[in-house]
């Protein structure tokens, strides 16, 4: 396969001024007419006519009216053009019901839909499909259907046909169709410019009673982005259209989202409490897009993070806003460290901009959107929240309308700020993450910290330079109050020191307040004193962790007792009242099996995964043993009476009595989890008893329940697929999925369904990761078998065996074996064949 590079980036040779599209919709012979205004671009010198195109027939061609023959391959055709302006016309056939990709045009459950981004619009008719060329489009649908969407306003409809005008210019990524036999959950906006905006929430009959939360979600997201950024709607419909059969969570195109129905869908009988919390996210995250992604768009993918970093950033300060800010920095930290620093850290490591790719779809990755949202988190720590605001409003006013690159997007900071970037612009091109050793002296009164930065160098950065690294520093006394409020300490060098004069005896050092850096802290800190004193949250609870992991590395290494300062620790922070219920929650959380596993290989032990697992079960023991006095009334002070509401307050009682169900689970064998089970009404209390059940030994009678009650319920199957391999036991983990790979409704071309299942077993450290090779072996089969169905799926997939080389020598061959195994399937796509590769190596 061809690698494309950054560094080759050249314009197209012509502008699009206008184009029209007309679909006449048959499920396995849709004819697409493209009239489309092409005029030279003067920015350009390459003035070759290609337009990309895979998978379509074309019926004609021609060019201000005459009949041409283009050269067509299988990427796409050239073909001579005027050195005018002129009108391109195309006829091309497409074969909806045979894309099983779910890219382009494609059908899910009885309707048509469409997901072009990255690369898709080339299988919907020939075109430029490349993000730096914009245009209006406007689109005429026919069809038999009730439904009939495409982006931006209705101008006329009738029957069989609709016609969608979108007057804001824009990459092919963002077109969108959608028809079908629908149902709208319809309500309106008022922007703060007084236009009504025409809100609709589309879905298959049967799911009307799931679409008020994610109406709610959306208009609350609107009023949030013209109150914090001033960022107001622009078009006079928003649609967000649900679909069962989708590769990713939503996709963002221009007035009409097209969302996973499970990124959208929810019900308090059938959502928990962290799918409600996901869904406000996504539907955020997607409406945001229309200004950092849609109105100002990436010149080229490989600007990727232009428009995720920023919009991932932006739903997170949307989330801290709605909910609790510590509790949403705690889950992203942790989903940081499990996504993001695992890639990070293996052969997937790239830099938050990738400087060459061969398949853009395999670079949606932790690191260009969760890190590339860390880093904007670091650029307004380091400006401050008033310049930060005013680039932003820099940001929209100078390149509204237009398709940029990070140096844009720096140059408004620099621009707004009158700071030099230059070196904080590493933070976009070098890979890895960064260790920061931290060492402490006390002499005269004067505290100082010394701070050393080392990124470990990677095939993808050989050479790390210095990077620019805010830490936020708070200091406190031997009596736990603060005698140094937070200050963000710039590290700029490889090593520096920072002293603190004045401190009469010697403080307790907090460091890297909030997370204000994604790197990896190296510090002897005092964590005891921190867990019960630190004013920081976020370092509060760090301690807590620190200790666990500390903890638990002891066990598995050295077979230690857990930690008795950890557990008291712990249970002290939980008998006070006065913390957040939610906040509690997490801290009655561990370190993830496989988070120990690297912690472990870091500093050069082996992983098993078996004394892994069994250290973790046995911390829950002395967890559960130590609070054995507790855990009935904390259960019993977090029941709700009265109606079930998704928002932060009631969540975070439900979160605490769940934690305490589960280590009550312990002590009383699961009768609290029958009863609870048993008197359920809403999915967030069933679900958790359901597990606890499953891990006491005793979910048979109430996953049959589960399974009659919901079978008709497509997402909420999905749980009962997902938990089934979540909670088994190491030894029946592989036997498990292989079991529900076997079931009726292991729908495998579903990705949702696919990933429940194998997604969870690939989750599952100890089970994925069992000693014959087993685990591996069953995923594999499934990637080979998928791998034609759906490369981009199984792609994303194969990132499960990116740890390999953690692992001891048996364990890495037999992986070895299942990688070569499917890096040598006959006619392997692009995706995977760029993903294994860069695995093995
Ligand atoms: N922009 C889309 C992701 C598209 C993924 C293409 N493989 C969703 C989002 O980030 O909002
Ligand atoms: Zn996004």
């Amino acid at each position: 396969p061809q690698t494309i590079y950054l560094a080759d980036y050249t314009p197209f040779g012509f502008d699009v001024d206008e184009v029209h599209l007309t679909f006449d919709l048959a499920p396995s012979a849709t004819h697409v007419r493209a009239r489309i205004r092409f005029s030279p671009n003067p920015d350009a010198t390459d003035r070759t006519f290609f337009l990309h195109g895979e998978n379509l027939t074309l019926l004609s061609a021609k060019i201000d009216g005459e009949t041409v023959k283009p050269k067509v391959t299988s990427e796409g055709l050239t073909c001579d053009v005027p050195s005018i302006p002129f009108t391109w016309e195309s006829l091309v056939q497409i074969d909806p019901a045979a894309n099983t990709a779910l890219e382009g045009l494609y059908q899910s459950g009885g309707m048509y839909c469409t997901q072009c981004e990255a690369e898709g619009f080339r299988k919907i008719t020939y075109y430029p499909d490349r993000p730096d060329v914009m245009s209006t489009f406007t689109v005429r649908i026919n069809g038999p259907h009730p439904v009939l969407l495409s982006n931006g306003n209705l101008v006329s409809s009738g029957d069989g046909w609709a016609e969608w005008h979108d007057p804001w210019r824009k990459p092919a990524y963002l077109f969108a169709l959608v028809a079908g036999d629908l149902i709208a959950h319809r309500d309106t906006f008022t922007t703060m410019e007084g236009r009504k905006v025409d809100l609709a929430l589309y879905v298959r009959p049967g799911d009307e009673g799931k679409c008020a939360f994610g109406m709610q979600a959306l208009k609350d997201s609107m009023v949030w982005d013209e109150k914090v950024y001033g960022r107001a709607y622009d078009l006079e419909v928003f649609n967000i259209v649900a679909v069962d059969d989708f590769n990713m969570g939503a996709m963002e195109n221009k007035g009409l989202n097209i969302f996973n129905a499970s990124a959208v869908l929810a019900s308090p009988e059938t959502s928990t409490d962290m799918n409600f919390e996901r869904i406000e996210a996504i539907i955020a995250h997607e409406y945001f897009h229309n200004w950092t992604g849609n109105r100002i768009t990436c010149r080229d993918w490989f600007q990727l993070c232009l428009k995720e970093g920023l919009t991932v950033y932006r739903d997170s300060q949307f989330t801290s806003d709605m909910r609790s800010a510590p509790v949403k920095r705690i889950g992203d930290v942790i989903d940081l460290r499990g996504r993001q620093f695992t890639e990070d850290q293996g052969p997937l490591a790239h830099p938050v901009r990738p400087e060459s790719f061969q398949e853009i779809n395999n670079f949606y990755t932790a690191t260009v959107y969760e890190k590339g949202a860390e880093v904007i988190g670091m650029l307004r720590t380091l400006v401050g929240a008033d310049a930060y605001k005013r680039a932003l409003d820099m940001y929209f006013d100078r390149h509204d309308g237009q398709a940029c690159t990070i140096e844009d997007w720096l140059q408004v900071f620099e621009d707004a700020t009158g700071r030099d970037l230059t070196q904080f612009k590493r933070w976009y091109s070098q890979a890895g993450t960064p260790h920061l050793s931290v060492t402490e002296t006390y002499k005269n009164a004067t505290y100082t910290l010394t701070l050393t930065q080392h990124t470990p160098p990677s095939a993808a950065t050989p050479d790390p330079q210095p990077l620019v690294i805010p830490v936020a520093v708070g200091l406190l006394d031997a009596s736990g109050a603060e005698v140094m409020e937070t200050q963000v300490l710039e590290v700029t060098d490889a090593t520096q020191s920072f002293a603190f004069a004045g401190h009469s005896e010697k403080p307790t050092a907090s460091i890297l307040r909030n997370f204000s850096a994604p790197v990896v802290l190296e510090f002897d800190a005092d964590h005891a004193a921190l867990l019960a004193h630190d004013t920081d949250p976020f370092n509060r609870w760090e301690s807590g962790r620190a200790l666990a992991l500390a903890s638990l590395m002891a066990a598995i290494t050295k077979g230690t007792a857990p930690d008795a300062d950890y557990l008291q620790g712990i249970a002290t922070v939980l008998r006070d009242e006065s913390l957040d219920p939610a906040y509690r929650a997490l801290m009655l959380g561990l370190p993830g099996q496989s988070e120990l596993a690297a912690a472990l290989h870091r500093r050069g032990d082996t992983p098993d995964p078996q004394a892994i697992y069994d250290a973790v079960q046995g911390m829950k023991d002395a967890l559960a043993q130590t609070l054995q006095d507790d855990l009935p009334g904390l259960y019993a002070r977090h029941q709700i009476e009265g109606a079930y509401a998704p928002d932060a307050e009631q969540a975070g009682m439900r979160a605490l009595g769940n934690a305490a169900l589960s280590l009550l689970t312990r002590l009383d064998g699961g009768d609290t989890a029958q009863a609870q089970y048993d008197s359920a009404t809403n999915m967030t209390q069933q679900l958790a008893a359901l597990a606890c059940l499953i891990r006491a030994g005793r979910g048979d009678a109430a996953l049959a329940d589960f399974e009659a009650q919901w079978k008709d319920d497509r997402l909420v199957m999905d749980k009962w697929f997902g938990l089934q391999v979540g909670e088994a036991k190491p030894d029946d983990a592989v036997d498990t999925a292989k079991a529900l790979t076997r079931h009726s409704d292991f729908n495998w071309k579903n990705p949702n369904r696919f990933r429940a299942t194998l997604g969870a077993l690939a989750a599952h450290h100890a089970g994925f990761h069992a000693a014959d090779g087993s685990g591996y072996a069953l995923l594999a089969d499934w990637l080979i078998k998928l791998d034609p169905v759906n490369p981009q799926t199984t792609a994303r997939m194969c990132s499960a065996f990116q740890t390999w080389r953690r692992y001891d020598q048996i364990r890495q061959s037999l992986m070895a074996k299942e990688l070569d195994r499917i890096a040598s399937t006959p006619n392997l796509s692009r995706d995977t064949t760029e993903m294994i590769t860069r695995i093995r190596n």
